[in-house]
């Protein structure tokens, strides 16, 4: 079977990739498994060309064909933020989950509610040879003030989906996947990968 790299050292994504990939012919890999450790800098302004840097550079350097994503929480009432930045926002540097959560909420504080927000997702897969595909997906609901569940990652706890009624924390992983913007992004490069990597 084909290897195919996925270049994240989030284990919360991770995660989920491997579940949203499962059952294609294909051996998932991961940068920690191969020894490899590159320090690539998202320097893009989108989620695109963020996940494609990430993507061409472990291509490059594993010679496999490289599977990575960009994401972000974008909250209405902040114009966007913390958008692609949302892995670095924070009071200060290697901040944990919870207190990238707690620093979000102070911002939203002097806001009115409700507080409107989107996760997006952007996936590339690079070939060694140079090639690249993107798929994309969103996910609309809105951010609540209190933590609520213990599933999932990052900004999980507090992402409601009014029409559940539920955060992104309490909904079962699986459940998370059909609906998430990871989930809509990985469901059209099922397709991609399935053609190109015969
Ligand atoms: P890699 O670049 O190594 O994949 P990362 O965590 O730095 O890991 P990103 O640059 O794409 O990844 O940052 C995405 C951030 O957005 C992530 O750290 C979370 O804080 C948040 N995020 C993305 N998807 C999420 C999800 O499904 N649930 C909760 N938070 C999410």
């Amino acid at each position: 079977m084909p290897t195919l790299l996925i270049a994240t050292s989030n284990p919360g994504k991770m995660r989920e990739i491997t579940s949203l990939l499962a059952g294609l012919p294909f051996d998932l890999t991961t940068p920690t498994a191969l020894g490899l450790r590159l320090d690539v800098e998202e320097t893009a302004h989108t989620y695109r060309e963020n996940a494609a840097l990430k993507a061409a550079a472990y291509a490059l350097e594993s010679n496999l064909p490289t599977l990575a994503d960009d994401s972000g929480l974008e909250v209405f009432p902040l114009n966007g933020l913390p958008g692609i930045r949302s892995a670095r926002f924070a009071p200060f540097p290697n901040a944990t989950d919870a207190e990238r959560r707690a620093y979000l909420l102070e911002n939203l504080a002097p806001h009115p509610r409700p507080w409107r927000a989107q996760f997006v997702c952007a996936s590339c897969l690079a070939l060694p040879g140079g090639e690249k595909r993107y798929t994309r997906g969103i996910l609309p609901g809105e951010i609540i003030p209190e933590e609520r569940g213990g599933n999932g990652f990052g900004y999980d706890p507090i992402f409601y989906l009014p029409e559940r009624g539920c955060t992104l924390a309490e909904l079962p992983e699986d459940e998370k996947n059909r609906i998430s913007h990871r989930g809509r992004a990985l469901e059209a490069m099922r397709d991609i990968l399935a053609h190109m990597l015969k």
